[in-house]
């Protein structure tokens, strides 16, 4: 029998969630960056087989919300709890709960009173970095916070017990025909996925304080009719002058290799050709600033 849904992954920042996306899916739907608050939106991934079809939703990492832009992706990631067959909850076993996973377990508990009794498996994954001897107090701290023994450890940076994860989120979907078309592996347009891969450079290849300040938008976006290739204008969008130069480099070396590996993973990803131009804005505030947020599509 078919089995096909949706699961909600939710978890604190930078615990592997769009990892576990991606790893699954087989395909980089949703980037990953070291720095926390990396997935800004409601993010559809879809692993297609001829036995299931597993829809997952990434959700942005739930955290204590600072900003207007923090407010909105914690909202983000509560939403896709309601409505979904399965809540997946992502969590760092290397690392006993904390007030983060407290938070997000009440989430989850307010998400369980409506009629529908949605079913909770956890996985614990960063089981690379677990120490031996904190393996059973750890296990049980998160069992116990979440009220559930559905568990499964995985490294996912190594794909290790991905294959059981999908076979225990797999026995608990619904029966069903697929949801969407077999060949179809995310929602996302294209342009902003453009966007998100621009950014992810942008986050792997700078250090220091940018990461939460920085946004990435397509401004244009132009398909040769006659040949192959895609002409693709994007901004990065920053709060600050000092953070401006760091994108830019020295003699403007650092937005080049932005750039460079950019449009490398956008052509792989349209098989066309891809002619890239990128421009670095600053607008101080933008996180706060409701109408910029709209302009980024965030809200
Ligand atoms: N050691 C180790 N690192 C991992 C594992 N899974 C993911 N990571 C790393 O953890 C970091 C965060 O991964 P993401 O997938 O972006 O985390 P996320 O939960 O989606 O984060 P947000 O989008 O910010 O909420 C990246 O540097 C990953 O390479 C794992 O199993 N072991
Ligand atoms: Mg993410």
């Amino acid at each position: 029998m078919y089995r096909a849904g949706f699961v909600a992954l939710i978890g604190k920042p930078n615990v592997g969630k769009s990892t576990l996306l991606n790893a699954i899916v087989g395909q980089k739907v949703s980037i990953v960056s070291d720095k926390p608050q990396t997935t800004r939106r409601r993010i559809l991934g879809i692993a297609t087989t001829d036995r299931y079809q597993i829809c997952f939703v990434d959700t942005p990492g739930v955290h204590e919300p600072h900003t207007t832009l923090g407010k909105i992706l914690n909202e983000t990631a509560s939403q896709a709890l309601f409505d979904t067959d399965l809540i997946l909850v992502v969590c760092d076993v290397s690392k006993p709960p904390d007030k983060g996973d407290e938070s997000i377990a009440a989430m989850v508990k307010n998400a369980l009173k409506g009629p529908k009794a949605t079913p909770v498996l956890l996985c614990l994954n960063k089981m690379d970095l677990l120490k031996a001897h904190n393996v059973v107090a750890h296990v049980e701290a998160y069992t116990k916070l979440f009220g559930t023994d559905d568990q499964m450890m995985t490294t996912m940076t190594r794909q290790h017990n991905a294959d059981k994860l999908v076979e225990m989120i797999v026995e608990r979907l619904p029966e069903g025909d697929p949801i969407f078309p077999e060949d179809e592996v995310t929602d996302v347009p294209m342009r902003i996925l453009a966007a998100e891969l621009i950014r992810e450079k942008a986050l792997r290849l700078t250090r220091q304080e940018i990461p939460h300040a920085l946004a990435t938008v397509v401004d244009l976006w132009e398909e040769e009719p006659t040949s192959d290739l895609v002409r693709i204008t994007a901004s990065i969008v920053v709060e600050r002058e000092g953070q401006k130069a760091i994108l830019i480099g020295k003699r403007g070396s650092m937005l080049k290799q932005i750039g460079t590996e950019a449009r490398g993973e956008i052509e792989e990803m349209l098989g066309k050709r891809v002619f890239l131009e990128l421009f670095v804005k600053v607008r101080e505030d933008w996180r706060q600033n409701p109408r910029m947020l709209r302009d980024l599509e965030y809200s």
